[in-house]
């Protein structure tokens, strides 16, 4: 099984991509593509168009494209929840302890990171991010 796993702009200007990364390598899973980029704000749009119509969106559109992000594909067993789990809830103030959003993340719209919420999102998000 495969997700889509993404540093945001947020964690790679704070220098934690490797802390980031090491917490879901440390669970087991396998980085099978990585690469740094700077969303455009189609792709941007495109991938939270389930939010487009939420009072947040702008926001959420020039953040995720405000630097380079760590974009990737990750492998392994249950890897679309477990990232999930790795991760932490979307408000960090709701993150169990030890989870990367409790651990490195203070607010709700710079989490640190975004991880697919299922297959049906991993197979679309990594369609977009990495033409699978
Ligand atoms: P997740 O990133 O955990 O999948 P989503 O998909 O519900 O969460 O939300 C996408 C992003 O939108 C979140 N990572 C967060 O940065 C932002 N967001 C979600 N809800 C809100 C909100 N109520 N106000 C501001 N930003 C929000």
């Amino acid at each position: 099984m495969k997700t889509f796993f993404m540093v945001k702009p947020d964690g790679v200007k704070r220098n934690i991509v490797g802390q980031v990364i090491d917490r879901v390598e440390q669970e087991g899973f396998k980085i099978s593509k990585m690469k740094m980029m700077t969303i455009s704000s189609e792709l941007a749009e495109e991938h939270y168009g389930e939010h487009k119509d939420k009072p947040f969106f702008q926001d959420l559109v020039s953040f995720i494209t405000s630097g380079p992000v760590v974009a990737m594909e990750v492998e392994g067993e249950d890897v679309v929840s477990e990232v999930r789990r790795i991760m932490g809830a979307t408000n960090p103030s709701d993150a169990d302890p030890g989870t990367i959003r409790a651990d490195f993340a203070t607010k709700l719209e710079e989490n640190v990171v975004h991880g697919s919420d299922s297959e049906e999102s991993a197979e679309r998000e990594l369609g977009l991010f990495f033409n699978n």
